[in-house]
């Protein structure tokens, strides 16, 4: 039986302080904010104008569209990953829920993991919310163009103990141009305590930010890591800027650009249960496509295909930090 967490409602609009003034079920790389520093992230309704949008866009970083995809979609797509982490041992019970094991036999018989993890990534009931008629809409909105989605996607199975260090993602995808932005699709309900997606509010114009993105290629500069080297609540304050976040609902979306410090909150969840989600980046369909994250068989950020991804590692192994 699906243990339920009692910190599983938590909702960060009615935030919950403890009397030591933690905010109940947050952690960022182990510590535990208070109050003020830690905000909501702001919401948009998916019917507002363009214009809006755009503004909303540039001088936040980021917009938060709650559910825009259909609940049943969603839990199509988590079945169909976790099913497949079901066949390896990695969940127990309904796949729906997905809650970690505890074990894997994702590495036996020398199976492939990156071919293992583009079966899981290239499932239909998955594409067709990462490469929807509503994210093509949307961020055709914020670009003011037509837009193509990347191929390659960064699904992310993320089991307790895991969280994403503060990065910009501009190293990552703006060789050919910098008309991208970032889809994150929140693929179930993720409460602070499972580890959502985070930003760093209005750090994208931060003097300190672009000058240490300016020309940075993760692949090429192999020297350096994306990620920062300081705690997320750390970088707020030096930066001035607010770390924000949201308990994360089924089929909310993200979107951001490719300066914007983001990453994710630790998965303490004692229910073991794994957060789920996938981003995909959407850029301008006239600009040129970087040949790594197109095509129909991407080789991704450094030429291994899936098998770059951190979640193509087994559930009971650790990551790499990048
Ligand atoms: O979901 C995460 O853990 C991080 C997401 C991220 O880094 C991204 O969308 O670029």
């Amino acid at each position: 039986m699906t243990r339920v967490h009692p910190l599983a409602d938590i909702d960060l609009e009615r935030v919950v302080i403890l009397d030591d003034g933690v905010v109940g079920g947050a952690r960022l790389q182990g510590e535990a904010p208070s109050s003020g520093e830690l905000s909501s992230m702001a919401v948009t309704d998916r019917g507002g104008a363009a214009q809006e949008l755009r503004e909303q866009f540039d001088r936040r970083g980021y917009i938060c569209i709650p559910g825009l995809f259909e609940a049943d979609d969603v839990d199509a797509a988590r079945e169909a990953v976790f099913s497949k982490l079901k066949s390896v041992g990695e969940v127990t019970g309904d796949p729906v829920a997905g809650v970690y094991s505890g074990t894997s036999s994702r590495r036996d018989g020398k199976r492939d993991l990156g071919q293992f993890w583009r079966e899981v990534s290239e499932q239909w009931p998955l594409r067709r919310l990462t490469h929807s008629a509503a994210l093509h809409e949307i961020t055709g909105q914020i670009l003011a163009g037509p837009t193509v989605a990347q191929d390659f996607v960064f699904l992310r199975a993320s089991n307790p103990g895991r969280h994403t260090k503060v990065h910009s993602d501009t190293g990552f995808f703006t060789r050919q141009t910098d008309q991208v932005v970032t889809t994150w699709v929140c693929l179930g309900d993720i409460p602070l305590e499972l580890g959502p997606l985070f930003v760093i509010e209005g750090s994208h114009k931060h003097a300190t930010v672009l000058s240490r993105n300016k020309g940075f290629d993760v692949a090429r500069d192999t020297d350096r890591q994306a990620s920062w080297g300081e705690t997320p609540l750390s970088i707020a304050k030096t930066l001035s800027c607010k770390v924000v976040t949201r308990h994360m609902r089924r089929g909310d979306v993200v979107i951001f650009g490719m300066q914007l410090l983001h990453g994710a909150l630790d998965n303490v969840d004692t229910g073991a249960r794994i957060r789920l989600s996938c981003d995909v980046r959407y850029q301008a369909s006239a600009a040129p496509r970087d040949p790594r994250y197109f095509g129909s068989n991407p080789t991704g950020t450094t030429g291994a295909g899936y098998g770059e991804l951190q979640a193509s590692k087994a559930l009971d192994e650790e990551w790499i930090v990048r």
